[in-house]
């Protein structure tokens, strides 16, 4: 492979190809953290001396066991790993009972609703919303292995909703309150859930935000499925209840603050959650209960190096991994206190994030590259007037940042004293992956620095050689780790070719293209597969055309993505209609119809942010879509591809045309 492979997106972040700016920890960092170089090389080495007795010793050390396991990783089913097989635990037990001993008082949620007000709720009345909850759970016939979906707003109810599942151990699915009552659906049948969790309504930017509607919609939709629909009143708005629907208040005011947890096996699944592949139906990634914890936990405790009376704000909804790892479990497996956010970083204004910084002094802010880059665009002035002192340490996710973005947010967010922790990981690794290490590395603007201790992560060139400096090349994991994707809900024929092609040698494929510095030092650029990676979710384009092409009007349509300053890419579809090409106000009044209907499809994420129409799609003389072509048409760059084999030529000029 060349420098610039020409896979995946990887011209659009040029940029980090020519960063060289390097910031070393700041003294006022050194001097309060407690981890640093030393005790990292440590653990690396312990790691290489033997993986199996590093992570043992780990799992024995975080996590409270009803019953020890004896083993460690098991192999013998490859690439169905298991780790501490024989080990019975409960993951809210782990979260929330132990830590009522030592700290029952301390704040655990500080739920801000998105008009503003904000609750604390302790570990001890955390426990006790989570045990009346999963106690309601049980009187509607919830056991063990039962699949319950979650479709909720960013409040406190949706965490104790994911922790009772987890104190009774069923395997709860958190749908994103943005997603249609047809992408709903769609879980709900793949999951064959029992009960859905919902409110009546949500708000975001002080808008209503219509989830009872909308599961009542995705309800009719799944065949009968499901039993029971449990709404938590999220205010007084009306909202018809029909003979299958329970009020949450209704539902615990009979029920006791015990209850007992149910103790699982380490490999029971915990959670599902779905995300999108390169085909397209969304894959259902199915995670354990003690290793997913395990690497929660762990690398919270690392890479936030969270003491104990930091205030950790994680912006990510639940409805992501981001918001399961580092949200919903690892900051409580931690003990910590966290902020829990319903809104959106621009309501009522752009400062929304800077002032409850100030208000609730959040010592650890983690968010994702899109939300930097708009509250930049809207107000790069706004940090300024707030007091942002308490912030000692930043951190960054779910897409590349780029090294501008990165530098605003070091200098004006963090006053050039927080190292940021540039984290890469996905839904299937459960828990980051690479990572500076704040206090031990120095960080470089736009990379994701090393492996965390127990990962060994490399990047290969076609002939599975380890790529030289600055080449670009495959992203794979080596080894198994214990947080890593189990199994695709009823699909392991999918996850083996999905994660583990043949051509790797058993080797853990992420999908994203990558490449080192000189210093070791990994840079991602970008995805190699139809994978787009808009405001730091993951949307498929295969997912996004069959949508279009559910719309009668539709003939065939291809979608690809160009560069967005602030979404990181944009959807942009190619479109051909079963009749007359539409131009002029008719193509106008066609995109608008187009992409309500991709939202209605899928949900608003996935709508597309231009449309444009051919009377074909470029193929090759043997029917494939010239995907490449359509890339730099989108971008507006000059063809530069060999378009010999093009079926029709003239279409190019329609298509750059739109
Ligand atoms: C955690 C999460 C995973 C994909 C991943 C990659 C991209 C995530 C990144 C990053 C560059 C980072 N990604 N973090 N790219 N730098 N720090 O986002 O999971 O939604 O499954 O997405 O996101 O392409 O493969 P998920």
């Amino acid at each position: 492979m060349t420098a610039v492979s020409s896979t995946a997106n990887t011209e659009s972040h040029a940029s980090v190809l020519h960063e060289n700016r390097v910031f070393p920890p700041s003294a006022a960092y050194l001097a309060q953290t407690t981890l640093n170089a030393d005790t990292f090389a440590q653990l690396k080495r312990e790691a290489d001396l033997d993986l199996d007795a590093f992570w043992s010793h780990r799992a024995r050390e975080l996590l409270t066991w009803e019953k020890p396991f004896t083993q460690g990783l098991d192999e013998t089913q490859a690439p169905f790993y298991q780790w501490f097989a024989d080990g019975t635990l409960n993951v809210s037990f782990n979260c929330l009972d132990r830590h009522l001993g030592t700290q029952p008082d301390k704040v655990a949620l500080i739920a801000e609703a998105d008009d503003g007000s904000a609750e604390y709720i302790t570990y001890q009345t955390l426990y006790e919303r989570v045990c009346l909850f999963a106690n309601g759970l049980k009187s509607l016939g919830v056991v063990a292995g039962d699949r319950v979906i979650i479709y909720m707003p960013m409040v406190a109810n949706a965490v104790v909703a994911m922790q009772a599942c987890a104190r009774l151990g069923a395997i709860h699915s958190v749908v994103f309150g943005g997603f249609s009552s047809k992408s709903l659906a769609e879980r709900i049948i793949d999951a064959e859930a029992k009960v859905v969790i919902t409110a009546n309504i949500g708000y975001r930017g002080g808008k209503p935000i219509e989830l009872k509607k909308t599961v009542d919609e995705a309800v009719a939709q799944s065949n009968n499925l499901v039993e029971h629909v449990v709404v938590w009143a999220r205010d007084q708005t009306e909202t018809i209840m029909q003979a299958r629907d329970i009020w949450w208040h209704d539902l615990t005011a009979q029920q006791t603050t015990d209850c007992p947890p149910v103790w699982v096996s380490a490999e029971h699944p915990l959670f599902i959650l779905y995300t999108s592949g390169s085909t397209g139906k969304p894959k259902g990634v199915q995670h354990s209960s003690a290793g997913y914890l395990l690497g929660a936990l762990q690398s919270f405790k690392w890479t936030f190096d969270q003491q104990p009376n930091d205030v950790f704000w994680c912006t990510a909804d639940v409805g992501w991994i981001t918001g399961h790892s580092y949200v919903a479990y690892g900051p409580l497996a931690a003990g910590a206190t966290q902020v829990v956010f319903e809104g959106v970083p621009t309501f009522p204004d752009a400062s929304r994030f800077w002032q409850m910084i100030e208000k609730h002094k959040v010592s650890i802010f983690y968010t994702a590259p899109t939300a930097i880059r708009s509250l930049i665009k809207l107000g790069a002035d706004l940090p300024a007037k707030h007091d942002l002192s308490s912030l000692r340490l930043l951190g960054s996710v779910g897409e590349p940042i780029n090294p501008e973005a990165w530098i605003w947010y070091y200098n004006v967010v963090g006053g050039g004293r927080c190292p940021i922790v540039d984290t890469w990981w996905q839904t299937e690794t459960g828990s980051q992956m690479l990572t500076p290490l704040p206090g031990a590395v120095a960080t470089k603007p736009g990379s994701c620095a090393f492996p965390l201790p127990g990962l060994s992560i490399n990047i290969l060139d076609e002939a599975l050689h380890p790529t030289a400096p600055r080449e670009a090349g495959t992203l794979v994991i080596e080894r198994p780790f214990p947080s890593m994707v189990r199994t695709l809900w009823r699909d392991p024929e999918r996850f083996k070719t999905a994660y583990f092609p043949e051509e790797f040698g058993g080797r853990y494929v992420a999908g994203d293209s990558a490449m080192r510095d000189e210093d070791g030092y990994f840079w991602i650029l970008g995805r190699t597969d139809d994978v787009l990676n808009v405001s730091g979710h993951r949307l498929g384009t295969m997912e996004i055309e069959s949508a279009l092409v559910a719309n009668p009007l539709v003939a065939e349509a291809a979608v690809v993505g160009r560069p967005d300053e602030v979404t990181g890419e944009a959807v942009v579809a190619f479109v051909t209609l079963k009749g007359e090409r539409p131009t002029g106000d008719a193509a106008l009044e066609m995109i608008k119809t187009l992409k309500a209907f991709v939202g209605q499809e899928i949900g608003a994420i996935a709508r597309p942010a231009d449309i444009r129409f051919s009377d074909a799609l470029p193929k090759t003389r043997s029917g494939k879509i010239m995907r490449r072509l359509l890339r730099s048409i989108a971008r507006g760059d000059a063809i530069t591809q060999d378009i010999s084999t093009l079926e029709n030529p003239a279409i190019i000029k329609q298509l750059q045309e739109g």
